[in-house]
């Protein structure tokens, strides 16, 4: 399973506005987002831009690390 890590999530509001930018990238499905470990993963319905995740995690105001 693909996955970034999330820098600044601090509650499950966070979890859930991060969970909302990965879906919202074309070929996600299955988003899980772990708010400990600030773990974004997903499923590849079809490829998926990883650069696309990345930037749509950052435009809603969290930091992606590694
Ligand atoms: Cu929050």
């Amino acid at each position: 399973m693909p996955s970034v890590k999330v820098k600044g999530m601090t509650c499950n509001h966070c979890v859930m506005s991060v969970t909302k930018a990965v879906s919202s990238i074309a070929g996600t499905s299955n988003v899980k987002v772990d708010l400990l470990s600030g773990q974004a993963s997903w499923d590849e319905a079809a490829p998926v831009d990883v650069a696309a995740v990345k930037k749509a995690i950052e435009k809603i105001g969290f930091e992606v690390v590694g």
